[in-house]
């Protein structure tokens, strides 16, 4: 049986039905790139005869999280709903109006879309300014799971972001029900603060604006004071950010820290653990689950309780199926995942790896009492699958081939001071000619993994077995080989999918 249109909505975010609501036990809206670039951007042709045509309005406004109010930022769409569907080869048009307090952009996760579509102010666009409009126009190139986002500023850790389902119209899918499964890492607007607050933050500790060590314990301070005035305290990791900056205790697996900054919130569907989404569906039934980690700093452990999975598809490109108990998914990484469903209730964790957190959502076939959020369960403890470890379906493989160009990619940064890079052969920018493969090597020479992101491509990684990926979670000390054909021309950058890391300096471009 055939997912239809209803379950799929009903699966989505924020729709009442399927997924029901259980009581569980600026300062630069600009690129940090080049905002006062004055080169004339190519502007997004506008196809014809859009097979879905969405408005939407980015502004000031208010989310419910489960009984805790979030004054953020976000889109409102026309239709009532930001979640965008579409199928591959349609025409997407998406008119944006901008009532927010500072400039902002659209950038379309994953998909190679033409450069003046791609969304990078200061590099395939100007900022749309407040009160401005813009239009994106593209057929949608390939199908798979996506999202949405703000490239602008650090506005991805507020709620500027929504999935981007795209269908494949010759291959309907065989399950009963599917279901968008979106994690977000929240702090904008809880207790005042707001993630520019924190990006200027962990910009006073750069080292580079003058700031003394006295401002960066200051720093400290309203860090472990944030940790400690969050809803769900915990001693450890104010006490671990005092001493060093670290998120939480740490994820062995992980190889580092893990990440920059202990959230007072975990979401799944926009939701906190104590007040989380249900999804409902019958024993036996074939669900899949897309899903999309749409947080800033936080890598998620993902598992099911009493369920194994069985991954699909990732960043949009079939793998060989592979079965796992739990997999990390960092920042801007998605999974596909099936599973058939057994017969009871049952936990669906999200952990905020390393840190103390974690997102949470019931799935249930039978009546029965609920999982507690807290709940450990053997597939949570099993160690997680890395998705760099799946090999691509044949279907999904580039063409072997010798690569025209090789470019040396480094990564580079620490906590203290607060400076996180990349370059590209030493320089932060690198030309190649269209049609040529470039290979890249990726070196993460930090103490932190870093999910690292490539506009307008989906690269293939030859030394794992030709899986396509366009954000790639590379941990301490590893170096990871990337493929491209240079075959859509434009300037495109590559970043950490930190959004602070990227937003002080972790990101280089490409063109062609
Ligand atoms: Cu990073």
């Amino acid at each position: 049986m055939n997912v239809t249109r209803r379950q799929f909505l009903l699966g989505g975010l924020g729709i009442a039905g399927g997924v029901t609501l259980a009581a569980c036990g600026g300062q630069t809206g600009g690129s940090s790139s080049s905002p006062s670039v004055t080169k004339a951007f190519p502007t997004p042709s506008v196809l014809p005869d859009p097979a879905v045509h969405k408005k939407l309005v980015a502004k000031q406004r208010s989310i419910d999280l489960g009984g805790i109010e979030a004054s953020t930022w976000g889109y409102e769409s026309q239709d009532g709903n930001p979640t965008i569907e579409v199928t591959a080869g349609d025409i997407l048009q998406v008119d944006i109006d901008n009532q927010l307090p500072e400039s902002t952009s659209i950038h379309w996760h994953g998909l190679a879309v033409p450069m003046a579509s791609d969304g990078v102010p200061g590099i395939t666009q100007d900022p749309i300014e407040p009160g401005e409009a813009f239009t994106y126009s593209f057929q949608v190139p390939h199908s798979g799971t996506y999202f949405y986002h703000s490239h602008s500023g650090i506005q991805l850790d507020r709620g500027l972001h929504a999935p981007l389902i795209v269908r494949d119209p010759s291959d309907p899918g065989d399950y009963d029900v599917e279901w968008t499964i979106f994690l977000d890492d929240w702090l904008d607007g809880i207790d005042g603060h707001t993630p520019d607050e924190q990006l200027a933050m962990f910009d006073s500790m750069s080292g580079t604006s003058g700031a003394s060590m006295e401002g960066m314990d200051h720093s400290m301070h309203n860090m472990a004071a944030t940790t400690e005035s969050a809803s769900t305290p915990s001693a450890g990791a104010a006490s671990a950010a005092m001493a060093g900056m670290h998120a939480g205790p740490g994820d062995p697996a992980l190889g580092g820290d893990a990440g920059d900054l202990a959230y007072p919130h975990y979401l799944l569907n926009e939701r906190i653990p104590a007040a989380c989404r249900t999804f409902e569906a019958k024993v036996g039934q074939k669900a899949r689950l897309r899903f999309i980690n749409a947080g800033a700093d936080t890598i998620f452990k993902v598992a099911l309780g009493g369920h194994s999975m069985t991954v699909i598809a990732t960043d949009g490109y079939p793998v060989v199926p592979k079965q796992v108990d739990s997999f990390y998914l960092g920042m801007g990484e998605r999974a596909d995942v099936e599973v058939t469903l057994a017969d009871g209730v049952f936990p669906l964790t999200a952990l905020a790896a390393g840190k103390d957190g974690r997102a949470f959502a019931l799935v249930r076939t039978a009546s029965g009492e609920a999982p507690s959020p807290e709940a450990s369960f053997v597939q949570l403890e099993a160690p997680a699958a890395f998705l760099t470890d799946l090999v691509a379906a044949d279907s999904a493989r580039l063409a072997s081939g010798e690569p025209d160009v090789r470019l040396d990619v480094e990564l580079t940064g620490q906590m203290m001071p607060y400076k996180w890079g990349m370059s590209i052969d030493g320089d932060t920018l690198a030309t190649v000619n269209s049609g040529q493969r470039v290979l890249m090597t990726m070196r993460n020479t930090t103490a932190m993994a870093h999910p690292m992101h490539i506009h307008g491509h989906t690269w293939s990684l030859p030394d794992n077995g030709g899986l396509r990926k366009d954000t790639i979670l590379i941990l301490p000390g590893q170096s990871v080989n990337a493929e491209l054909i240079a075959n859509n021309p434009g300037d495109w950058v590559f970043h950490c999918h930190n959004g602070y890391h990227m937003a002080t300096g972790m990101m280089a471009q490409l063109n062609y």
